[in-house]
Formats: C-alpha cells, structure tokens, sequence
C-alpha cells in the first residue's frame, strides 16, 4: 500500500532515502499482520512464547539491558527559540538537533524492513483524535503499537482526508546509549528517535505524540493534552461521575483506572467503569462542560506489584493475548513478578534466577495489552464525544503535611494545587530518599512548552459560561506518626471519591480551611475499613506552620517559571500564604477559616 496524500508519500520517501531499508511495509493493522510479525519474531528471538495453555496468545520480549526505561537526559523539544521550551524541558536548536540526529539515522535500516505506521489517538471517529504516522525498523514497535492505538488502514484513511499527520521517525539503532536521542520538534508536528527500543522511547504515539507534541497542538486549537487516568464512578442509583485524575508515573494511576469497590460499596450497587489509565485529551463541549477521551486503546502497565490483592482487573487483562516486556519466568514458562505468588526460575535477562542479581521482573517490566481486555472498561471510551467530567483530581507522594483529601475552593485555587503537586522520592527510585520533586499537573516529563504559558493555558478555561470540573488534591501516602501509612488505598480510595461525588452534587457540606476544603466530621463513609476512626484527624490534619512553610516553598517553585509565571497564579499563592497568616494550631478544626 502507497499513499493518496503526496505529503505523507514524500516524507516515507525521504525517510526511506536517509535510512535506506531493504524493504518497506506500509502497515494495514489486520490480525493477520500482527500475527506475522509475531511468527517472525519468535523465529529471530525478539519474542519467546509463552505457556500457551495459560496465557494464551501471550509472548515474552528482552530488551536490550540498557534500554530499559524513558531517557530524560536524552529527551529534547525543539523549539526554534530557547524559551518556548521553558526551564522544564531539555533544548536543542531545531538545525543542531536534526543535524545531530539524521547524521545517526544515514543509513541506519541497511538490511532492514522499515515499517510505516498510520494510527489515530482516540476514537477513529472523534473530533477530539489526532493521528500520526511512526516510521520504525523495530516489528516489536508495530506490534505494540498496533495494541496501544487504533492502527492501520482506517487512520490512513483519516490522515489522506485531512491532510495533516504527527510524523515520527524511529530506528532502533545500535540500542547503544552513546547514540541514543529522542528529539521533538513541535513546530514541525515531528518527533525523531533513534537507538532505544523501549516504552516512552519507542512507542511514539504515547509521550512523544499524545503528550508532548500534543501539548502543543492543545495550547494551539483550545484543548488540553494531559497526563491523567479517566475513570467512571456509577452510584447506587446508575448515575454515573467520570473523573480524571494526574499522579507522577508510578503512584498508581491503572489501580485507581481499575478500582475494585470494597465489599459493602460493592453490595450497594457502586461500580467503576475504566476509560483510560495514562493520559487524557480534553477540551469545552458547547454546554460548557469538560469532555475527555482516552487517546489510547491499550495499557502499557507497570508488571511488578499488579496481582489479586492490588489490582485483579488488571491481571485479569493480561491472562491472554499480552505481549510482556523484561517480566521473569516460571518452570512452567508462565509470566512472573514480584508481587505475584510462585518463584521464578528465569529473571527478565534470561538468566538462571538468583536473588543476588536483584528483582527477577525489571522494576519497569511492562505489559501491552487491548484495553477492551479489561473487565471494568467502559463502552463510554468508545464514545466519538468524550465523557464530561465531574472533577479532577491531583496527586503525589507526600509521607507528611498533604491532607488525605481537599478541594480547590475554584479553578484558580486548582490549577495552584496541580502546579504545586509533587512527589518525596522513595529508596527505590533513586536511592535519595524523602527529597520532594515538583511535578507540576505529572507532566514535569512531559509538558512540551514552557510551564509557565502552561498554566496560562490551564487558567484560560476558567471562561463566564465554563461549567469546569471541580479540582480536588488527594494524597494515599500520608504516614503517621509511627511512620506507616495511615489510608489503605487501592480500593478503600472510592471513600474520598464518594466524598468528592457528595461536593459535586451538593450533598456535603466539607469544612472550610485556608488551604482548600476537607471532609468534615462523619463525611468520610468508613464502615468496614480497618481504618482506626481515630486516625482520621491525623489524615486531615492541617499543620498550619508546616503549610505556611510550604507555601514559601511553593512561591519559590513559582518564580523559576518567571518572566512567564501568569500573575493570576502568583496572587492565588499570596492568597493563600496570607490567609494561613496567624494560624498557629495544629488541627483542622483550627485551621477552618473564620
Ligand atoms: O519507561 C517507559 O518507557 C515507560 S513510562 C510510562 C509507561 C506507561 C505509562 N506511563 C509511563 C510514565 O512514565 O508516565
Ligand atoms: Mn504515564
């Protein structure tokens, strides 16, 4: 298959003379396609199959060790001029960084199959999709492409109707991390990336696209390009709340997408329907509501830690047809992680396991599955209009000060709660612990301009005929005093979700603090958790020194955005310094404003 649209023939073809493939496979999406590739790489090695008696259609893939995760180091956005990048990004000048790059892919698919992708982020009949074509010499690449968005022939057709597409031209290279960049022009509505194979590296329609040069066009056409979940919360009389929430990569995003209630909300009639588990585009419908669609179609989760206890409905998705990336091995040749029951025999190197090498799963072992796998998914994330949203939520990790709830007083409040979010680092991830990072709204990583315009564009929304979402703050993570974890989590986190349905539809009333509005007393439904009731005042406690302390800190963050920083923002931060001013007591019910 060639193109009607001369555009995307031109630029295969330039592609095809840099590079320079023995063949070129225009991709058409089918079953059959995809199950060629997988014949194909089962016979190089690229994928080893696994028990097909118990998980069915599924395969093993190792990636090269040192290619094993994103690269933020080697990440860069390109605009012509330095600052439309922003502090928050790594920059090249758009000539330097093609230069650089193109000198790496002169020739780079000698020998090799060069694989066009069209695909489209979000429902292939959606005003609010997208689509793009990823050029790639990895099959590994197309398969699991072909699960995370809707590939093939349909979006070509989209993409010859309008004219327009993201381009992405990918080579695995040497998967040398001495010849490795992943570079965004946003401008040109082009991502280049050569020498990694993996993930957010690789896989351009994710972060690349959907992300980072989506931010861009979001800014650009009055939407917003987010790294969020979306999930649909039914009550017991089948009204339906979605939600969209942001946490930093690996604070539990799928969980929460997939939330099982507990037992007594189960037997109420609440149930949680699945929309998206990473990211979210939304934009104003004409009744002045949010509308939000999940640009993706499969879930590229995190393996270790998912099993029956945290997340069932994920691991109930990926018993058949799941491609798993760098995941251990039983004797009987099933997948495994730390977290699930059983021991391997097999580490994700492929070698014999020896707890002495460290984890047997990578940390950042993966599986690519179909969403529509997932028990809870929602036929709603098929919808070509999106689902409007009731709040959004914000989220990180912070073992002290963040209550285990509040809500924004109104959109300016949130949008200073999501550029203040952040996350203490634990041991695991970098060996420095209890250090809070910033990540503004999770896209710290992410964003593909300059922060400060950024949350220009967040606080645009805020429009006279706007029916925005309420903004919430929510923190799992809050430690006692004894230093455990004073919420369950996971499934007991539908209680501060009820509670935030109850301030939607105006049946709670939440008691008023400077810093935002928390449950008041009994609000929080906690029968049958084994929450101690007396240990919700330490999860809700204001500690109004602390918060003063924390709003200098914020200030702070606030000024490295600056000449950009929106003052709105900045007199939202001095609104609430001031109003924490001549608190002195601890509780909550002394912080409640006066
Ligand atoms: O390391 C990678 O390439 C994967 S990163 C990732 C994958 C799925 C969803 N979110 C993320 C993330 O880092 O936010
Ligand atoms: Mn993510």
């Amino acid at each position: 298959m060639v193109s009607k649209l001369a555009a995307l023939e031109r630029w295969v073809n330039d592609a095809a003379a840099l590079t320079r493939p023995a063949t070129i496979h225009w991709c058409d999406g089918s079953e059959a396609e995809y199950q060629s590739l997988i014949r194909q790489m089962l016979q190089t090695g690229d994928l080893v199959e696994l028990n097909q008696q118990t998980h069915p259609g599924c395969y093993l893939h190792r990636s090269n060790p040192a290619d094993v995760a994103r690269v933020e180091h080697l990440t860069f956005v390109c605009h012509s001029q330095q600052q439309d990048s922003g502090p928050n990004n790594h920059w090249m000048a758009p000539a330097e960084a093609h230069a650089k790059i193109d000198a790496l892919f002169d020739g780079c698919m000698a020998g090799r199959t060069m694989y066009v992708i069209p695909y489209c982020m979000g429902p292939i009949d959606s005003p609010l999709a997208r689509c793009g074509v990823e050029i790639t010499d990895s099959p590994y690449v197309v398969a699991n492409m072909r699960i995370m968005t809707r590939m093939g022939a349909a979006a070509q057709e989209r993409i010859e109707r309008e004219g327009h597409f993201v381009k992405g031209l990918h080579s695995i290279g040497e998967l040398d991390p001495e010849r490795r960049f992943i570079m965004h022009f946003p401008e040109e509505l082009t991502i280049k990336s050569y020498g990694s194979g993996y993930g957010g590296n690789a896989l351009l329609g994710k972060k690349c696209h959907a992300l980072r040069i989506a931010s861009n066009q979001a800014r650009d056409e009055g939407w917003m390009a987010e790294h969020m979940l979306i999930v649909g919360i039914e009550n017991p009389a089948g009204k339906t709340h979605y939600v969209a929430a942001a946490f930093p990569s690996a604070c539990g995003k799928t969980n929460l997408a997939m939330l099982i209630p507990p037992e007594g909300y189960r037997r109420d009639g609440w149930k949680v329907w699945t929309i998206g588990d990473d990211i979210c585009w939304m934009r104003p419908g004409a009744d002045g509501r949010l509308y939000a669609i999940n640009p993706e179609a499969g879930f590229f989760g995190v393996a270790p830690g998912t099993s029956t206890s945290t997340n069932s409905n994920a691991l109930k998705s990926i018993s058949s047809n799941t491609i798993f990336t760098n995941v251990a091995v039983t004797a009987d040749n099933q997948p495994w992680w730390e977290g699930l029951p059983g021991t391997p025999v097999t580490d994700w190197q492929g070698r014999p396991y020896d707890p002495a090498n460290g984890p047997a799963a990578h940390p950042n072992s993966r599986f690519t599955v179909s969403a529509k796998q997932c028990p809870t998914w929602s036929d709603k994330a098929e919808d070509a209009q999106g689902v409007p949203l009731s709040a959004i939520m914000f989220g990180g990790r912070r073992p002290s000060l963040l209550p285990l709830v509040m809500e924004a007083r109104d959109w300016t409040h949130g949008v200073l709660m999501g550029a203040a979010m952040g996350s203490e680092t634990t041991a695991a991830a970098t060996g420095a612990v209890g250090v809070l990072r910033r990540d503004s709204m999770a896209m710290k990583p992410f964003c593909g301009y300059h922060y400060g315009d950024y949350f220009a564009h967040w606080l645009s929304f805020d429009q006279p005929a706007a029916k925005l979402p309420k903004v919430f703050h929510v923190n799992w993570f809050r430690k006692g005093s004894d230093g455990k974890f004073l919420w369950p989590g996971f499934g007991d986190n539908l209680r501060v979700l009820e509670w935030m349905i109850g301030r939607v539809e105006g049946a709670l009333g939440g008691l008023e603090t400077p810093i935002g509005i928390l449950p008041a007393d009994g609000e929080l439904r906690l029968d049958g958790t084994k929450v101690d009731p007396t240990r919700i005042d330490e999860l809700l406690d204001v500690d109004v020194a602390a918060w003063q302390e924390e709003l200098a800190a914020i200030g702070t963050y606030l000024d490295s955005f600056e000449p950009r920083l929106p003052e709105r923002l900045r007199q939202e931060q001095q609104r609430v310094a001031a109003a924490l001013v001549g608190g002195t007591e601890r509780t909550r019910r002394a912080a409640t404003a006066p």
